[in-house]
């Protein structure tokens, strides 16, 4: 039988390989590290910022942090924050956020971000829109030269009253940007998930699969708003203040 004394004395230690669920982690809990006893926190959505959720329900279980007011943007995170025992509120009642915590599908080197591929842009745009610091954490993988670029989609949440005519009026707006093609977001249920997907505010989600780069990201930001139809869409651009990015060779916190 083999024991570990049975290894030669020079043997290296296997190297360290890290998944993409470390790497998440690790870049939740250094946002946290931003986090001090008495603030109201937005609560992000999504695996990443499940992960800052976690932390922090553990800091408070531990007495290393209290009077933490949580403000969940999302029926699952309200359900995540409230298993954990983080006290929640809502934006009524702390319309000043002291610091929101959250993942992004992508990242460009202005930290203009996308986001709502969980379909929770709008409340994440309305909590992390009235922070005062909003801290993104994400894995390398997310970063990007031009957001909407890597031919994922740019997700836009519509009224579901005739949804097919908003669509077809951001595929009309996006001509002007490159181009797209627009379609309904699924998996709201049916046998095979062929259901409309409906948001925590009951809207649908019309993901856009951009052609190419939009160029101006204001200028569309703009154009996509201005249609009847459009409550928001997942570019959150100049929002972010900090982000903070895990790799296989460590963590890089860009700020604005
Ligand atoms: C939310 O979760 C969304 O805005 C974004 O779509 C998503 C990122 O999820 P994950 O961390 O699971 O990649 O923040």
């Amino acid at each position: 039988e083999r024991s570990a004394l049975d290894a030669p004395p020079s043997t290296p230690p296997p190297p360290m390989i890290l998944t993409q669920e470390d790497l998440k982690r690790i870049a939740a809990y250094k946002a946290v590290d931003f986090v001090e006893s008495g603030m109201v926190l937005g609560l992000g959505t999504g695996s990443t910022a499940r992960h800052a959720v976690a932390r922090i329900g553990e800091l408070l279980r531990q007495g290393k942090l209290s009077d933490i007011v949580g403000i969940p943007t999302s029926k699952k995170t309200e359900e995540q924050a409230l298993s954990l025992g983080i006290p929640l509120s809502d934006l009524d009642a702390h319309p000043v956020i002291d610091l929101s915590i959250d993942g992004a599908d992508e990242v460009d080197p202005g930290l203009n971000l996308v986001k709502g591929r969980g379909g929770s842009l709008l409340r994440e745009k309305m909590i992390e829109g009235a922070s005062k610091k909003f801290v993104v954490i994400v894995d390398e993988s997310k970063m990007v030269k031009h957001i909407g670029g890597s031919r994922l989609a740019l997700p836009v949440e519509v009224v579901p009253f005739c949804w097919r005519f908003t669509a077809e009026k951001l595929r009309e707006v996006m001509e002007g940007y490159g181009g797209c093609e627009a379609r309904l977001r699924l998996g709201g249920g049916g046998e095979r998930g062929e259901e409309a997907f409906v948001t925590d505010n009951g809207n649908y989600i019309v993901d856009m699969y951009l052609e190419k780069d939009m160029g101006d990201l204001n200028e569309v930001s703009d154009a996509i708003l201005r249609l009847p139809g459009v409550v928001e869409h997942g570019m959150f651009l100049g929002m972010a203040s900090t982000v903070i990015v895990a790799g296989e060779l460590g963590v890089k916190i860009k700020n604005k």
